[in-house]
């Protein structure tokens, strides 16, 4: 079968993939959303379903900072005697640890959840991994790079690379003192490594070059766990630096072997607006065959390169019910692509107290603030969609806010917004784009409820006469939409914007400092895709 990639679309950066018999199993990191870790399931590698959350509880996934792109990066799943374990990097504890904290995992018997408390672990760097060898060692990889303040940890080494240690995965203990086993090819930032054993060899696999346009997948060979390690000569085995492809940034890949003896790869990459080094939906999960040469090394896709189109696996077909393109809030709990930005209060949000809507209950805290602003939002995972929700919100005060946004992080976003200014209800449409904020448009609005619109547009994208853009209208009840602005993709691009993520649309609402608020009643909440 030819399969499309990417997989799994939208901001689903940092792939880590397990089988267990006829299933597969995927991670990708979560940053600042919560719930934290999402997981998916297939059965042929090419269609996958989310079923459910690693990290559903606070007490799992603490994000005390309010910085766009901490939070969760790069996480491990993989299974070992019955247990699923998920190991990651929490960043904000990371950072707020100056480097001490961070590692931890959880385990799970159902993958869908529960998974357990954290276990923390003692050994620094980011983009954790396990190895369960088939001697009953258990291998904890991950990043080392030197530390100025002497903070190392116990590993040490000149430059950057990859430090291990032996692990007991039923305390989380250090069984050896963490070393730097590799420091890969020569590329910025060795990180993402995965360790395996295949054929009776040992192969650490990481991502070299930053996770930017210079990205690639390097992989070296050991007789042992700890090396020493033989590099591919052939690497790197993935990458598209300098490639014209709608692709880019490929790398930070895991390795799996199906049950019928083929060999793939998950990898993250980015499709960039055409015509530019501009990308706005994240970094997504590619899938590429691999197959192994007489010297023992893989050959990943299309000598080193994945395609929009590729040859699937040869495994039955498993497809999943295409998801509703409208949500009507009517069941008592979200789906599974909705997110919060950090945890929410209790308060913010429910699905019961106005049944078949979701209502929101804002705060002082504003879009411009990230954290305690009230929003639940999903990834954009098309270049091209529409999106539409109805809202029912009346403003009494000056200052209360309700809208839908399209948000890359608490610096760069546009939104569509009901509000209330100098008595009166208006609709406006505010982009905010770094420093610079600014209400683009604003009309008197009479009351009732309003159907909120964007319009995700990249055909005829051309750089300078037709770049893509996001459309916005609204339409009240029994009236025709009306277009009131628009804003170009390019300015929420991570180019732009920084950071690790990538689009989600959003509802929110605020009060914009003021302490009143009243409810932000929204009636149903529309994605619909245009082509991949
Ligand atoms: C992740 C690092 C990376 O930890 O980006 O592409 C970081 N690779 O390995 C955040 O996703």
């Amino acid at each position: 079968m030819k399969y499309t990639n990417p997989i799994i679309p939208g901001c689903h950066p940092d792939p880590s993939i397990c089988r267990v018999g006829d299933e597969y199993y995927l991670v990708n990191s979560s940053f600042e959303y919560a719930p934290g870790v999402p997981i998916f399931q297939s059965r042929d590698l090419v269609h996958w379903r989310q079923i459910g959350f690693c990290l559903t509880r606070p007490s799992q996934l603490p994000l005390p900072l309010n910085a766009p792109s901490l939070g969760i990066y790069a996480p491990t799943i993989r299974f070992h005697n019955g247990t699923f374990y998920m190991v990651t990097t929490n960043m904000d504890l990371l950072v707020s640890s100056q480097g001490q904290q961070g590692n931890f995992y959880v385990t799970a018997t159902d993958p869908a959840g529960e998974w357990s408390e954290p276990v923390w672990l003692d050994q620094g760097g980011i983009d954790p991994s396990l190895f369960f060898d088939d001697d009953g060692r258990v291998y904890l990889t991950s990043t080392y790079s030197p530390d100025p303040a002497g903070r190392d940890g116990n590993a040490t080494a000149p430059g950057p690379g990859i430090q291990q240690s032996e692990l007991d995965a039923a305390t989380g203990r250090l069984l050896s003192r963490p070393r730097v086993i590799w420091s890969g090819t020569g590329g910025a930032y060795p990180e993402g490594p995965h360790l395996y054993k295949i054929g009776g060899r040992y192969y650490l696999m990481i991502a070299e070059g930053g996770t930017e346009y210079g990205h690639m997948e390097t992989i070296a060979c050991g007789a042992t766990p700890w090396g020493p390690w033989k590099a591919c000569p052939r690497n790197p085995i993935l990458s598209h630096r300098s490639l014209l492809s709608p692709i880019h940034a490929t790398g930070h890949a895991d390795l799996v072997e199906a049950q019928d003896g083929s060999w793939w790869l998950v990898c993250l990459g980015v499709r960039p607006q055409p015509g530019t080094k501009l990308h706005h939906l994240g970094r997504e999960t590619f899938l590429a065959p691999v197959t192994w040469d007489d010297d023992g090394w893989p050959r990943v896709g299309d000598n080193g390169r994945v395609s929009l189109v590729m040859e699937g696996p040869n495994l039955p077909e498993a497809h999943f019910p295409a998801p509703a393109p409208r949500d009507d809030f009517g069941r008592p709990s979200l789906d599974l692509n909705w997110n919060f930005l950090r945890w929410p209060r209790a308060e913010a949000w429910s699905l019961t107290e106005r049944p078949g809507f979701l209502r929101l209950i804002g705060s002082a805290a504003q879009l411009d603030d990230g954290s305690g602003v009230t929003f639940i939002g999903r990834r954009q995972e098309h270049p091209r969609c529409k999106v539409a929700t109805l809202l029912d919100f009346t403003p009494e005060a000056d200052g209360q806010e309700a809208g839908l946004a399209v948000w890359m992080n608490q610096t760069h976003h546009y939104e569509i917004a009901v509000l209330r200014q100098r008595r009166e209800r208006r609709v406006i449409v505010r982009r905010r784009i770094g420093a610079l904020s600014a209400v683009v448009a604003s009309e008197p609005l009479t009351g009732g409820p309003v159907t909120l619109m964007v319009e995700a547009n990249q055909e005829n994208a051309d750089y300078f006469a037709s770049p893509a853009a996001y459309i916005f209208s609204y339409a009240l009840a029994g009236s025709e939409p009306r277009e009131l602005a628009s804003g170009e993709a390019r300015y929420l691009a991570s180019e732009v914007a920084g950071g690790f993520t990538g689009v989600y649309f959003a509802l929110y609402t605020t009060s914009n400092g003021a302490q009143a608020t009243v409810p932000a009643d929204f009636d149903w909440f529309e994605y619909l895709a245009e082509g991949k």
